[in-house]
Order: structure tokens, then sequence, then C-alpha cells
């Protein structure tokens, strides 16, 4: 072939390495055989991804902008690329086009090899850094010109590296390939460079930097960028007995889960135990410290979910409320679901319900057909509610029922009622009018029961005896009794005196 000794004007470098006879002359030029029309093409645009990289200023091939190092327009190596900053995309981005501008491809056979390759390069800003190869494309171009190729490509660029993508064309001085890129001169956003070995240009290197600062190559990528969100949840659930007792034992099941779109990392699972719960063991490795149980996940993938069983024991009274939250440091744009509670009604507070028996019944003999009330006063000392209590006043055979102030039914000498609840600290008293059937001393008696665990059943009856003198028998302590011997004794000197 014969070497290329028309530089054209400026875009020559001059570079002429004679070697024997049979010496080729690599130069930077363009295309010695002419160009073809001026295209503008629209913005670019690409079917298989949301973004568009690009730096070029517009959509232009323009002839004879372009160099390539050639002998006599057929190109030895030649490497175009451009680097584009992924910044704005915090998960990454998927690479799924690569667009490039053709001048002229000429083939020798009509057609001639091509490999575009896509780079991720970190340490240093492109040319500097470390470029590895995430995605090649080997074609085979076809001869054409003033044209835009868009060539499907999938490669996957991490966040905080620079995407590259390189047009490559191997030497085709043997085959007789002649290939001159896209670019016009409209400006761009980021430099255009060029490598080529025989040209002297050993390393990517801007046009601008080699003379040719009009060559803007048309280089575009399409992709979309890498999902960054993650939407993590945690679900709780309780295994318990029941009914729950002082001691028993529950196991909360925690999972935690990731519905993406991302990866979630540092994924961390607190679960802050109640007072009234003690921590017996976990199956996730957990982090104890006091009531806290801390569950360190780490990353979570898009669509993965883990489980910890946390087992405690009961120590005491009261609703059993527990909650586990689950944190991310990616984006979680779902906050919503990142608590979950495990509400037990828990072990019933006692109750310590007592009842007193009073009557209005005069002092001395009661006459037959005497009317008196009893008063069945019952108080809850907590310290829980007392539920479903249930009285019984068992009436002495000397009276009969007449009427009660609390709907109750008196069946022969057993009067009931019933009273839902009583709070703590509250009282509940029953009226119950009797009438005397028969003279002499009336011992009548009230209890009281509860669904409630009621841990002092000593003061849940009473028992009254009037007729003669009315005393509270069970209140009646040592120095109630000596009162009384000294009454009844103070009774016998005034009926002794007369
Ligand atoms: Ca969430
Ligand atoms: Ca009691």
């Amino acid at each position: 072939m014969l070497p290329n000794f028309r530089p054209l004007g400026h875009l020559a470098l001059g570079l002429a390495a004679i070697v024997g006879s049979a010496a080729v002359a690599q130069t930077f030029s363009s295309d010695p055989n002419g160009g073809g029309p001026s295209v503008t093409f629209p913005n670019p645009e690409g079917g298989c991804g949301a973004i568009t990289l690009t730096q070029s200023n517009a959509q232009t091939i323009t002839p004879l902008n372009s160099v390539s190092c050639n002998a006599g327009g057929l190109h030895t190596d030649n490497g175009y690329s451009r680097a584009f900053s992924i910044a704005a995309f915090p998960g990454g981005f998927d690479v799924c086009e690569v667009q490039f501008g053709i001048e002229t491809a000429t083939g020798a056979g009509g057609s001639q090899p091509v490999t575009v390759n896509v780079y991720s390069n970190a340490g240093g800003a492109y040319p500097a850094g470390t470029a590895t190869l995430v995605g090649t494309a080997n074609l085979t171009v076809a001869d054409q010109m003033a044209t835009i190729l868009a060539v499907p490509l999938t490669a996957s660029i991490p966040p905080g590296t620079e995407l590259v993508a390189e047009v490559f064309t191997p030497n085709g001085q043997g085959a007789g390939h002649s290939f001159f890129i896209g670019s016009n001169a409209a400006g761009e956003t980021g430099p255009s460079f060029l490598e080529a070995a025989d040209c002297g240009v050993t390393t990517p290197t801007p046009t601008s930097a080699i003379g040719f600062a009009g060559m803007n190559i048309v280089m575009n990528v399409i992709g979309d960028p890498v999902a960054s969100d993650a939407d993590v949840s945690i679900t709780k659930t309780a295994a318990a007995p029941s009914p729950l007792v002082v001691g028993s034992m529950i196991t909360y099941t925690l999972t935690a889960a990731n519905a993406g779109p991302g990866d979630a990392d540092n994924v961390v699972v607190t679960d802050s135990l109640p007072a009234n719960l003690t921590y017996v063991s976990n199956t996730c490795a957990a982090a104890v410290a006091g009531q806290d149980v801390t569950w360190t996940i780490g990353m979570l993938a898009n669509g993965a979910n883990a489980t910890c069983d946390i087992v405690t024991s009961v120590n005491n009274f009261g609703p059993i409320d527990n909650t586990a939250n689950i944190a991310t440091t990616t984006n979680d744009p779902t906050p919503g679901n990142n608590a979950s509670t495990a509400s037990l009604a828990g072990v019933p507070f006692p109750a310590d319900v007592g009842v007193t028996l009073t009557s209005d019944a005069p002092m001395g003999s009661l006459g037959v057909g005497t009317q008196f009330t009893y008063t069945a006063t019952a108080t809850n000392a907590g310290p829980g509610t007392a539920a479903d209590l249930a009285f019984t006043l068992t009436l002495s055979g000397k009276v009969s029922f007449v009427s009660s102030t609390c709907g109750a039914v008196a069946a022969g000498n057993s009067v009931t009622w019933t009273v839902a609840s009583l709070g703590v600290g509250a009282s509940t008293a029953c009226a119950i009018t009797v009438a005397v059937v028969a003279p002499g001393d009336l011992l009548s008696s009230v209890s009281v029961t509860t669904s409630t665990d009621d841990p002092n059943l000593v003061n849940n009856v009473a028992e009254l005896v009037v007729g003669f003198v009315a005393t509270q028998v069970p209140t009646l302590n040592q120095l109630g009794l000596l009162l009384l011997v000294l009454v009844l004794a103070g009774a016998a000197v005034v009926v002794i005196r007369r």
C-alpha cells in the first residue's frame, strides 16, 4: 500500500516513519478518499433505556472532520473513547446500548471488524485510573457513511466509577479497511479521546491535545440507573401458651424482608423488650444489652428475607407489647413498615376483693314482722380490676327476703346478685331488706367470688349477728371482745341492782 503523503493542513501530525523498502508511513489524517454528506441526527434516544449519556453538543456527522492513524486511508489500530460520569446514579448504571457516528466506513469486502468496549474506570479520572472491561461487542460494520450506528451492549457500571466507552478499529491495512469515525466541531462537554500507538499516541489522549480540537466524536451511551432504594420491612409474631402465667415462655419470630428494588445495606433489627419480659435466648446471634436485643443482618438483597426467634419469659403481670424496628443505610422510601408490634393481653393483674356486711337493725330483740336492711359492700383493693363478681347473702332462717336495691334474686334463704366489673379502689353496695319471721339471734353471712385471681380470700366472706347485739364477727378483734365482755358485765350489774 502507499503511505499517505497528503497530510491535510493542520490535521497532519507529521509522523512519517519510514522503515526499509516496505516502510509505511502512518499519519493522522482525514479521509484521503473524500467524505460523505453532512448529516444532523435528532437528539439520541434509546429504546432500551431511560437515560442517554452524551457529551456531544450536536449529533451531526461532518465530512472530513475526523482523523485516523492511517496510511493511504487504511487504518492501523485506532481507539476512540469518551468517559462519562455516573455520579448522578448512586446505585450505578446499566448500559444497554452504545451509539457512535461513522463518517466513512469502507471495508475491503464491503465490511470490516469494529469492537465496542465499555469499561468501569476507578482510581482516577480517565485516562488515569484503572479501567476494567465490563462489556464488549464485536461488530462487522458494513460500508456506510454519515450514519450513527446503535450497538446493543450490556454492561454494569458500579457506583463511584466512570463509564468509559471505546470504539476500536483493529489494524485493517493488510485487509484494506478504511474507517473514519463520525464527528463534528459543534463542541462537547467532555473530551474526545484518541489512541493510536502507530502514530505515537500510546494512551487515550484528548483530540485537542494532538492538534484536532475540532474533532468532537459523536458517541452516546444508553442505559438505566441501577435502583438504589430498598424497602425493608419487619414483621413480628408471638407464640405463647394460654393462659399466660408469670414464668411462661414466649417465642417471638422476627422476619426481616427487602422488597427492593435495590439491595439494602447495613440492615439492623432492634427489639426492646418490655419490662415484664426477661430475655432468654435467640437464634440469630443477636447482641443483648439489658432489655435491648440487636440483630445485625448486614446486606439484605433485593427480594431476600431473614428470620430470628427471640425467646423470653414473663416476669410480671400486665399487657405485653413488644415492638421490633428495622433500619438500613440504604434509602427506604416506605418507612411505614419498618416497625412491628406483637401485643399480648399478658398475665392479668390479681384483684383483692373484700366484702363487709352491716345492717340498720336496732339493738335488742326484734319482734316478728320487724323489717330491717342488710348492706353488703364490696371493695377492690387491686392491683387489678376485678371481673365477674358474684355475691351470695345467706340469710338467717329467722328472716325472709323482702327487696333489694341490686336486682338480687332470692331462693330460699339464699340471695344472689352479680357485678360485672369493679375497678381498683372502687366499691359496690347492695341493700337487702328483710322481715323477721321468728325471734332470736339472726346470723347471716355474705360471700363474694371473682373470676380474677384474688390472692387474699380471707376477706371474701363476712358474717353478722343481729337480734341481740349487732356485731360484725370477722372484724371483732381481741380488744373488741374485751369491750363486749365489759358491756355485758355492765348490763348484768344494772340488772342485778334492779
Ligand atoms: Ca420500609
Ligand atoms: Ca379478697
